[in-house]
C-alpha cells in the first residue's frame, strides 16, 4: 500500500480538506500531519481546539489511518520519518509565504522519488474565515482562560497590551501587521490598575474598587476573544483575594497578577519618591497560597509581583522571594523595575533563568522602552506586558482636540485629527442581527 502524508491545522473541516483527503484517499494509506499549537503560532493565531483534540477529529476522518503531530511548518522531519510516497496539498501554496516550505518538500521527496500532488484550491471558503467567524460570536470562559496557557507552550514569548475599556479591548483583538511576511499581532490583554484609574479620572490608589474593576473587565470581555491578565494590585486581605480569585475564574480571565506590597497602594513607578512598604515574604506566600486553594479551575494562574528592585531592595531579596513565591503556589513571577536601563531586569532575568527556569517570568517594560522582545525572549522571559501605552496616546490626542476648538471657535481644524463620521459610526458593526 502506498503511503500519503497530509498536514492539516484548521479546527473546521471542509469542503476544500475533504477535497484534498478523498484524492489522498484514492493514492494510498493516509497520516495526517497535526500542526502543533507552536508550529502554528508562528504565523497566525493559535486554533480554538487543542492538538489532541484536533488529532481525534483528523483521525477520524474516512480513509486515515492515523494523525501524529507536525511541530513545524516545515515537513522535513515527518517525511524523513515517513518516507512517505505522496505528499497531498491545495496549489494555494505555489507562491506566496509557504512557497519555501513547498520546494522543500519537493526536495525532500526526490530523495526516494516520492511525489507532492497538488489539488486545487477550494475557492470561497477558508478555514480562517470559519475560525473568524466563530469568533465574532465569542468564546467560552473555559477556552479562552485556557488560552494564556496554551499561548506560553506555544510561542516564545507571549506579547500582552494594557486595555481599560471595550475599545481598547477591540485594538488588543483586531490590530495586525504584516511584516516581512509574518503576521505581527498581541496575544492577549493586561487590564491595569493604573490605566482602568486614570481612564475614570481616579489615581492609581485601589480608588476603583474591585466591583468597579470586575464591571469593567466584564464589558472588555464582552466585546473580544483574547486572554486577558488581570492587575490585582495587592490582592487586598488573603481572605478577600480568594473571593476575587473565583470571580476572576468565572469570567475567564486567565490570570492575576498580585504584587508584594501592603498599606496605601501608590503605584510602582514612583519609584522611592513615595513611602510604599512592601509585604513580609511570609505573608505574601500566605496570601499566594491560599489563593491558589480558593481556585476552582485547573487553568488560572496566580501570578506573584516582586517590587524588590522598585523599592531599592536589590537582587538577593528579587531571587528569595521568588524561590518563596514559588513554593507558594505561584504559577509565574513578575519582576518589576523603574529603572531607565534595562540592566537590573535582564541581571535578574539571568539568575532567575538558572533557577526557576520553568515558572514563566513576566516583564513590564515601560521605563526601559528600549529592550526589544529578541531581548527579552534570550533572557528568558515568557511574557511582556506593554503596561499603559494607549492611554498615554490617547490622552495627548484628545487634548490638542479640545484645545484646538478652543483656539479656532470651530471644530473645523480639529477634525483634520479626527476620524470621518462614517468610519466613527461604522467603527463598531452591529452584532446578533
Ligand atoms: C499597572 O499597569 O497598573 C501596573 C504596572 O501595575 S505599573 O503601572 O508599572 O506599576
Ligand atoms: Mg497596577
Amino acid at each position: 500500500m502506498k503511503q500519503v502524508y497530509v498536514a492539516l491545522s484548521a479546527d473546521f473541516i471542509h469542503v476544500g480538506h475533504l477535497n484534498i483527503l478523498d484524492k489522498a484517499r484514492g493514492l494510498g494509506e493516509v497520516t495526517v500531519g497535526a500542526l502543533t499549537d507552536s508550529a502554528i503560532a508562528t504565523y497566525k493565531r493559535l486554533p480554538l481546539l487543542t492538538l489532541e483534540q484536533r488529532m481525534l477529529i483528523y483521525s477520524n476522518l474516512k480513509g486515515v489511518k492515523s494523525a501524529i503531530p507536525q511541530t513545524t511548518l516545515d515537513y522535513t522531519e515527518n517525511l524523513e520519518k515517513l518516507r512517505p510516497d505522496y505528499v497531498v496539498h491545495g496549489d494555494d501554496w505555489k507562491s506566496g509565504p509557504q512557497s519555501e516550505i513547498r520546494q522543500k518538500v519537493i526536495a525532500t521527496l526526490s530523495k526516494w522519488d516520492g511525489q507532492l500532488i497538488e489539488v486545487p484550491y477550494s475557492t470561497g471558503i477558508s478555514a480562517s474565515q470559519l475560525s473568524a467567524q466563530i469568533r465574532s460570536h465569542g468564546v467560552t470562559p473555559q477556552n479562552r482562560q485556557s488560552m494564556l496557557r496554551r499561548l506560553l507552550s506555544a510561542k516564545p514569548i507571549v506579547r500582552i497590551l494594557e486595555v481599560h475599556n471595550g475599545l481598547t479591548g477591540l485594538i488588543v483583538e483586531n490590530t495586525i501587521l504584516e511584516k516581512n511576511g509574518d503576521r505581527l499581532e498581541f496575544d492577549g490583554m493586561w487590564e491595569s490598575s493604573l490605566t482602568d484609574s486614570t481612564s475614570k479620572g481616579k489615581p492609581d490608589t485601589s480608588a476603583v474598587d474591585v466591583s468597579s474593576r470586575v464591571s469593567t473587565i466584564d464589558q472588555i470581555l464582552e466585546v473580544t476573544t483574547k486572554p486577558m491578565i488581570v492587575d490585582g494590585d495587592n490582592g487586598g486581605l488573603p481572605e478577600h483575594f480568594c473571593f476575587t480569585v473565583r470571580t476572576l475564574e468565572r469570567l475567564g480571565v486567565s490570570a492575576v497578577i498580585i504584587e508584594d506590597k501592603v498599606g496605601a497602594k501608590k503605584n510602582s513607578l514612583f519609584g522611592t519618591d513615595v513611602d510604599q512598604t512592601q509585604d513580609s515574604i511570609e505573608e505574601f506566600s500566605d496570601k499566594i497560597s491560599m489563593g491558589k486553594k480558593a481556585q476552582v479551575t485547573k487553568d488560572f494562574m496566580i501570578i506573584a509581583r516582586i517590587e524588590s528592585l522598585i523599592l531599592g531592595k536589590g537582587q538577593r531579596d528579587a531571587i528569595k522571594r521568588a524561590e518563596s513565591y514559588i513554593n507558594a503556589g505561584a504559577d509565574g513571577i513578575m519582576i518589576h523595575s523603574s529603572s531607565k536601563d534595562p540592566k537590573e531586569v535582564l541581571d535578574f532575568c539571568a539568575e532567575y533563568k538558572e533557577k526557576f527556569s520553568g515558572v514563566p517570568l513576566v516583564v513590564v517594560p515601560s521605563t526601559y522602552a528600549q529592550v526589544t522582545e529578541k531581548e527579552l525572549i534570550e533572557a528568558g522571559v515568557k511574557i511582556v506586558i506593554y503596561a499603559n501605552h494607549l492611554i498615554r496616546s490617547a490622552f495627548p490626542a484628545m487634548t490638542k482636540t479640545a484645545e484646538s476648538i478652543l483656539e479656532h471657535g470651530r471644530c473645523l481644524e480639529a477634525g483634520a485629527a479626527c476620524m470621518p463620521i462614517k468610519q466613527i459610526i461604522t467603527l463598531i458593526p452591529e452584532t446578533f442581527q
